[in-house]
C-alpha cells in the first residue's frame, strides 16, 4: 500500500510536471504577436512587416491601375536629426493605430500622426557624438514594438526600450562597450516576450553575437555568440592554440527573422576579421558571413551555411534574411533567402539549411599566403550584379569573385558594400520573386598586416574604388523558384547599400533613389509607373499602411552617405487623396569614384571631415607650389587619415579629432589620396 502511494505521488507529480512543460505560457502581447505572424495590413509592426521580413503589404487600395494619381499626402521634418554628411538614414518607419515611429541615424526616435505627419512626440538620444568605433556611417536600421514599448538599438551600444504613448525611457541595457569597438545599428526584432538584437563591429576586431534581452525588463536572457571559443562548434575552423576567433568579427548587421512553428530565429553574419588579412587565420573561420538558424527560446545553435568561405574580401551577409514558402519539384517547401555581397541570392530550406535550389563547391584561384579556401559554394542561378572588374591604367591585375590579392593591388567586383550588402530584400508571395538592389563599383583590394588594438579598426588591408571608374547599380527580379533573372533594371546610381523597396498586393513595388526620385514599379514587369521627386536623398525602404480607411505609403528621405545621396530629415507619405507636388531636386550623387569640387589654388591646410561632412577633404582638391608643405587636421568626430594612393609615397597616419599632420609636396605631380579607414573618401593635391 506505502508503495503503491508513493508510485501514485509519483505518477500526480510527473503529469503535473508534464502538464508545466507542455502547456503554453500566455503570450505577453498577443496583439503584436498575432500581427507579427500575419501578412502586413494596416499596421506596418516591426521592420520588415512581420515575422518573415517579406516586406510584403496586402493592401491594394494602391495598384497598378490608379498609382499615377499617386501624391504627397503629408511630409514632416525631423528638426534636423540625423541631417549632415555622417549619417544614413535606413530605417523603415513603423506604424501602429494611426502612429507612426521613426528613427533618424542620431538614434533619435519621433512618433507622428500617421495620417497628418504632425509630431506627437521626440526622444533626442543624447548618443556621444565622440564615438568613434562607427564603421560607415552614423545609422539606424529600425525599431520594433511590442507590449507598449519601441525597442532600438543604438550606436552607443545600449538597447533602449520607450514608452510607446509618451517616448520615455523605460529601461536602457548596455549590450557592449562602444570604445571596445561595438556599436549597434540592425534593427531590433520582438517575438513573445523577447527582444532580438544584433552588434555590429566587424571592422574593430570585435567578437559577433545575438542577444536576447526581457523585453519587459531589459535583462539579458541569453548571449549566442557566433564565433567558437576554445573547443566549441566550429573551432576547428580556426588555426589550434590562437584567439584570432575572439576577435574574427562576423557580426549582426540586420533584423533577425523568426518561424514560431519551427521555433526558430534566423540570421546572417558579417566579414570575417581582419577584413583582407587572411595570413593568420587558417580555415573556414566559421561563423562569418554565414546564415544560421538557434533555438529562439535558448540560443541554442541548429544549422548554419556558410556564404564565403575564410572571407578576404568583406563579403559579408548584411542583408535580413527573408522566409518565405514554396512549391518546387510540387513540393511544398520552407524557404530561407539572404542576397549577399557577392551578388547572389542564397536560397535553402528554413527547416535544416539545405540548399533549395542547389548550391555548388567549386575551385577558386588560391594564394597560399592569405590561406584561401580551396572551393567557395557558388549558387545555382544568375548574379545580379557583374562578377568580374576590367583592368585600368596603373594596375597590373583585374579578376573575377574570389580572385586573390597580397601587397598590389588588384582590381574586383563585386566590391565597396556592392552587389548587396544592407538593403533588405522584399518577397512577393503574388510573383515569386525577390527584389533585389545591387551596387556595382569595382576596387582595389590591398592586404597589409594590422595589429591588433582594442577599439581601433582592425582590417588588414583596404579597398579603394579607381579614380574616374563608374559606380552604378541594379535592381533585379529574382525568380524564388529558380534564382534566376525576371526582369532587371540598370540603376544610374549605387543602390544596394541600405536603400530599400516593399511590394504589395496591388501589384507594385515602392522603392527610392539616392537621386531624391520615389517610384511605384510593376511587381510583375517591372515597368516603371510612377515617379516622385521628394527632394531629399530618398533611399530608406518604404512602408505601408493604411488609417481610416486610407492607404499610404511612406519613406524617410534621409540620405545615405555611402551612396552619396543628398542630406535630409523629412519624411514623406503619399495616398491617392494627397495634395502635395514634388519638391526641387537635390544634387544628385557621385557616378565616377574620386575627389569632387572646385579646385583650390595656394591652398595649404587641408581640413578632414569638414562642415558636418564627416566623410571628406575640405578643400578636397588643391592646387599648390613645388615645396609646399601642406597641413592636414582632423576637425571631423572620426578618426581619419590622408593616405596616398600609390601605398607607401606619403601618408599622415590615422589621426584622432584634434590631430594634425604636414606633408611638404616636393615633386611636381597629381597626388590622388584616401582616407585609410573610410576608402570612399578622397583627396587630390596637384603639385606644379
Ligand atoms: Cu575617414
Amino acid at each position: 500500500m506505502r508503495r503503491q502511494g508513493q508510485q501514485a505521488i509519483a505518477v500526480v507529480t510527473m503529469l503535473s510536471f508534464l502538464f508545466l512543460m507542455v502547456r503554453p505560457a500566455p503570450a505577453a502581447d498577443p496583439e503584436i504577436d498575432r500581427l507579427l505572424r500575419s501578412p502586413a495590413g494596416k499596421d506596418w509592426v516591426t521592420n520588415g512587416g512581420n515575422l518573415t521580413n517579406q516586406r510584403y503589404s496586402t493592401l491594394k487600395q494602391i495598384d497598378t491601375t490608379n498609382v499615377t494619381q499617386l501624391k504627397g499626402a503629408w511630409m514632416t521634418r525631423l528638426k534636423g536629426s540625423g541631417f549632415g554628411g555622417k549619417y544614413s538614414f535606413e530605417a523603415s518607419p513603423l506604424v501602429k493605430d494611426g502612429v507612426m515611429y521613426v528613427v533618424t541615424g542620431n538614434d533619435d526616435v519621433f512618433a507622428l500622426n500617421a495620417k497628418t505627419g504632425a509630431i506627437v512626440w521626440e526622444y533626442w538620444s543624447g548618443i556621444d557624438q565622440k564615438i568613434s568605433t562607427v564603421c560607415c556611417g552614423w545609422v539606424n536600421r529600425g525599431l520594433a514594438m511590442g507590449e507598449g514599448l519601441l525597442f532600438s538599438g543604438q550606436l552607443d551600444a545600449n538597447l533602449v526600450a520607450l514608452n510607446m504613448k509618451t517616448g520615455e525611457v523605460a529601461w536602457k541595457t548596455p549590450i557592449e562597450k562602444w570604445e571596445n569597438g561595438y556599436t549597434i545599428t540592425s534593427a531590433p526584432l520582438y517575438y513573445d516576450g523577447i527582444v532580438y538584437s544584433g552588434l555590429s563591429g566587424g571592422e574593430f576586431g570585435v567578437r559577433g553575437r545575438l542577444t536576447a534581452l526581457d523585453a519587459k525588463t531589459g535583462a539579458i536572457l541569453w548571449r549566442s555568440y557566433t564565433l567558437p571559443g576554445p573547443g566549441e562548434r566550429g573551432s576547428d575552423t580556426w588555426p589550434p592554440g590562437t584567439d584570432h576567433s575572439m576577435r574574427g568579427g562576423a557580426t549582426i548587421w540586420n533584423t533577425p527573422a523568426l518561424d514560431p512553428d519551427l521555433g526558430l530565429v534566423y540570421f546572417v553574419t558579417g566579414n570575417c576579421g581582419p577584413d583582407y588579412d587572411g595570413a593568420m587565420r587558417e580555415g573556414d573561420n566559421l561563423f562569418c558571413a554565414s546564415m544560421m538558424a538557434l533555438r529562439a527560446k535558448t540560443g541554442e545553435y541548429v544549422w548554419h551555411f556558410q556564404q564565403v568561405h575564410h572571407d578576404i574580401w568583406d563579403y559579408d551577409a548584411a542583408s535580413p534574411v527573408v522566409l518565405f514558402d514554396t512549391v518546387i519539384n510540387g513540393q511544398p517547401r520552407k524557404g530561407i533567402a539572404e542576397a549577399g555581397r557577392t551578388g547572389w541570392v542564397y536560397i535553402l530550406d528554413r527547416t535544416n539549411g539545405q540548399p533549395l535550389i542547389g548550391i555548388d563547391e567549386r575551385p577558386v584561384p588560391q594564394d597560399p599566403r592569405q590561406k584561401t579556401a580551396k572551393t567557395q559554394p557558388i549558387p545555382r542561378g544568375d548574379a545580379t550584379v557583374p562578377q568580374c572588374a576590367e583592368l585600368l591604367p596603373g594596375y597590373e591585375k583585374a579578376g573575377c569573385i574570389f580572385e586573390t590579392f597580397w601587397e598590389t593591388p588588384v582590381l574586383m567586383q563585386p566590391s565597396g558594400i556592392g552587389g548587396t550588402n544592407w538593403s533588405p530584400v522584399p518577397y512577393s508571395p503574388d510573383t515569386g520573386y525577390f527584389y533585389v538592389p545591387g551596387t556595382v563599383r569595382t576596387s582595389a583590394f590591398t592586404r597589409y598586416g594590422d595589429k591588433y588594438v582594442l577599439g581601433l579598426r582592425y582590417t588588414g588591408g583596404s579597398q579603394a574604388a579607381p579614380i574616374g571608374s563608374p559606380m552604378t547599380g541594379t535592381f533585379t527580379a529574382i525568380d524564388s523558384t529558380t534564382n534566376k533573372i525576371a526582369w532587371q533594371h540598370k540603376t544610374p546610381y549605387r543602390i544596394g547599400g541600405g536603400g530599400g523597396s516593399t511590394v504589395s498586393a496591388g501589384g507594385l513595388v515602392f522603392r527610392g533613389e539616392p537621386d531624391g526620385n520615389f517610384l511605384a514599379i510593376d511587381a510583375k514587369t517591372g515597368k516603371e509607373l510612377w515617379r516622385f521627386q521628394t527632394g531629399f536623398g530618398a533611399d530608406a525602404p518604404p512602408v505601408i499602411y493604411e488609417v481610416d480607411g486610407e492607404q499610404f505609403v511612406a519613406i524617410a528621405t534621409g540620405g545615405n552617405q555611402l551612396q552619396g545621396s543628398a542630406y535630409g530629415d523629412g519624411v514623406w507619405a503619399f495616398s491617392l487623396k494627397g495634395q502635395l507636388s514634388p519638391l526641387w531636386p537635390p544634387p544628385p550623387p557621385q557616378t565616377v569614384a574620386g575627389p569632387t569640387g572646385p579646385i583650390i589654388a595656394n591652398a595649404d591646410a587641408v581640413s578632414m571631415g569638414a562642415n558636418n561632412v564627416e566623410y571628406s577633404f575640405g578643400p578636397a582638391r588643391i592646387r599648390i607650389k613645388a615645396g609646399t608643405t601642406v597641413t592636414f587636421t582632423n576637425v571631423g568626430d572620426l578618426p581619419h587619415s590622408a593616405t596616398s594612393m600609390e601605398r607607401g609615397k606619403w601618408d599622415t597616419g590615422v589621426l584622432v579629432k584634434g590631430g594634425t599632420k604636414a606633408i611638404t609636396f616636393n615633386q611636381p605631380g597629381n597626388y590622388f589620396y584616401v582616407c585609410l579607414p573610410h576608402p570612399w573618401q578622397y583627396g587630390q593635391v596637384i603639385v606644379e
